[in-house]
């Protein structure tokens, strides 16, 4: 089983609340966003995680959701291409990071795009969602870098969500959760599903760090589900975060 070490995180800028959305829930609170943002460390450190905290990037708005620009593997780490165009420039101030826990860095260049919060790691396989932020160029490209290092990809269609961790969390030990079009996705019936209602999607993307499992704040059902399938869950309150729609996954690379 997949064990990590050590975290990576950036500081949320000022400019976060310009950052892309279509949640529709209203603009973050910067100070709150700040506060939470502290919390979410603290229970990766209380994972076992080794934190390293990035400063605060002020040109980048969506630059906390360090999750989208790079792919972290136990061989090798993969710099992405954003999709989005205001997020290409995030690559370059998190390569110096990535390199220092690296000595294999690669990167997918254009045509190919690519953000990492469209792929969902189980053990050495990675499914690759193709989304609005994540063309078929990258998917292969991706794929070709990771069998370079003698590991697998395959890509997932979707339509209903913004990345493919937005609808699902792998749980090691064979148990997935997912939500809305994943349920169904001949690809994941080999998994133990752990269904998401509609009502808590957003509690989809958990995360599952070393035994335990972190959960966003306020979705008692998702929790319900993954202590009876034997977990521990730690709740992090990331509501600023969702008004932006990212997750408890984006803030982070795990490795
Ligand atoms: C974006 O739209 O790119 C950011 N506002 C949210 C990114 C969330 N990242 C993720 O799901 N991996």
């Amino acid at each position: 089983m997949t064990m990590f070490k050590y975290a990576i995180t950036r500081t949320p800028c000022r400019a976060m609340i310009d950052g892309l959305s279509d949640a529709d829930l209203g603009m973050p609170d910067y100070e709150k966003a700040l506060a939470q943002h502290k919390d979410y460390i603290n229970a990766l450190k209380e994972c076992g995680l080794e934190v390293t905290v990035l400063d605060a990037c002020e040109e980048y708005p969506d630059s906390c959701f360090v999750e989208d620009v790079a792919l972290m593997t136990p061989h090798c780490a993969i710099l992405t291409n954003p999709g989005a165009p205001s997020r290409r420039g995030e690559v370059e101030y998190i390569e110096k990071a990535v390199r220092s826990f690296y000595e294999n860095v690669e990167k997918i260049a254009s045509p190919g795009q690519i953000e990492a919060g469209d792929i969902m790691m189980v053990g050495d396989h990675y499914y690759i969602g193709l989304s609005e932020r994540t063309n078929q160029e990258g998917a292969e490209e991706m794929i070709s870098i990771l069998e370079k290092y003698g590991m697998s990809g395959s890509v997932v269609t979707m339509s209903e969500v913004l990345h493919l961790k937005t609808g699902l969390g792998y749980l090691e030990d064979n148990n997935l959760l997912a939500c809305g079009e994943f349920l169904t996705k001949p690809e994941f019936q080999k998994f133990n599903i752990i269904e998401i209602d509609q009502s808590e999607s957003y509690a989809a993307n958990s995360v599952w760090i070393n035994g335990t499992v972190l959960i966003p704040k306020g979705h008692p059902g998702a929790v319900d589900a993954v202590k009876k399938a034997g977990y521990k869950v730690r709740e992090v309150d990331v509501s600023e975060f969702q008004k932006l729609d990212g997750g408890l996954s984006c803030l982070s690379l795990r490795f």
